[in-house]
């Protein structure tokens, strides 16, 4: 088996939750180091456009989203399951409700400034231009309410005295709830919110310890030339059957609904139905396969 190559930087949450998973999981896994604005040649090289963080990488495959991503460590290394109950629909249900806590936290660094640098920030405006970022500072108050009500949630959920969201085990729900409420620690304002919980902080020390497995890193170039000398792996299970309109081999495009995350252009190749996988050619990668998971992404036929 190809080793499992994480393209990601060190301070982004969303690549938190997957270095946890390969702590849960404990994999030994590659990591090269991205960078946290545009450009980013090498990654874009390997996606064919999509750039948020973090990305996977398994010989010529290629897994954009930490959803995909999740999918992929799940079916590779089944124990210890990131669904330990058993209740995948409640695991992936839960963890996309925490994830709203993201963009509640990162609108209040950017209203309350002092967490994002200008550089950071005159990326992130390239991203999102149909945001009004000089607004930021309006919505605070209301975030930090948002913020507020979910980390409620999170303290109720754990009253009993349960170790983790859904029982004993961690699950990935805890993955996906721990990156976005730990970011609240990045500001005064927020870590204000944390402090009188009792169970959160407890918790979020328990999901920390789960650790990242076993790291060791890798140049960029060197994951390019990994790609170059492996061929993209046969599909697993069976290929989602499409709706008019659409057929395996048609020319595509991956449009993302999440603002600012890179459109990649390829050919569809047969994917089982909770993701998406186009193949493409890449000047220094040579022939590659990237997959997303279905949920937030839209294939579009272009030929
Ligand atoms: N839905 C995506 C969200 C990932 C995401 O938004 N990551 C942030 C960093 S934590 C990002 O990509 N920021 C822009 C960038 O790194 O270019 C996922 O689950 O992977």
């Amino acid at each position: 088996m190809h080793e499992i190559i994480l393209h990601h930087y060190e301070l982004s949450p969303y690549a938190e939750k997957v270095r946890l998973a390969l702590g849960l999981k404990g994999l030994a896994w590659r990591s090269v180091q991205i960078p946290i604005v545009m450009p980013k040649p090498d990654l874009i090289e390997l996606t064919g456009g999509y750039r948020r963080t973090p990305v996977m990488q398994l010989g010529a495959d290629i897994y954009c989203d930490t959803k995909a991503c999740m999918r992929l460590l799940q079916r590779l290394q089944p124990e210890p399951s990131l669904f330990p109950g058993g209740d995948e629909a409640t695991v992936w249900g839960l963890s996309r409700w925490a994830e709203t806590s993201f963009m509640m936290a990162v609108t209040v660094f950017l209203g309350a400034g002092g967490v994002f640098n200008e550089k950071f920030i005159e990326d992130r405006k390239k991203m999102a231009p149909q945001v009004d970022f000089s607004k930021a500072g309006m919505v605070v108050p209301a975030k930090l309410l948002q913020l507020r009500a979910n980390l409620d949630q999170l303290e109720r959920q754990l009253a009993d005295g349960r170790a983790f969201l859904l029982g004993d085990a961690p699950s990935l729900a805890d993955l996906s709830a721990y990156h976005p409420h730990r970011f609240l620690t990045a500001h005064p304002a927020t870590q204000t919110l944390l402090d009188p919980l009792k169970h959160v902080p407890a918790w979020m020390d328990r999901v920390a310890a789960i650790g990242h497995g076993e790291r060791s890193e890798l140049e960029a170039k060197d994951a390019i030339a990994i790609a170059r000398d492996a061929s993209p792996a046969p599909i697993e299970g069976e290929a989602a059957p499409l709706p008019d309109g659409l057929a395996y081999g048609d020319a595509v495009v991956v449009l993302p609904e999440e603002t600012g995350s890179g459109v990649v252009a390829g050919q569809l190749v047969p994917s089982p139905v909770h993701e998406i996988a186009i193949r493409r050619r890449s000047e220094r990668a040579g022939e590659l396969v990237i997959h997303f998971p279905r949920e937030d992404y839209m294939t579009v036929r272009t030929g």
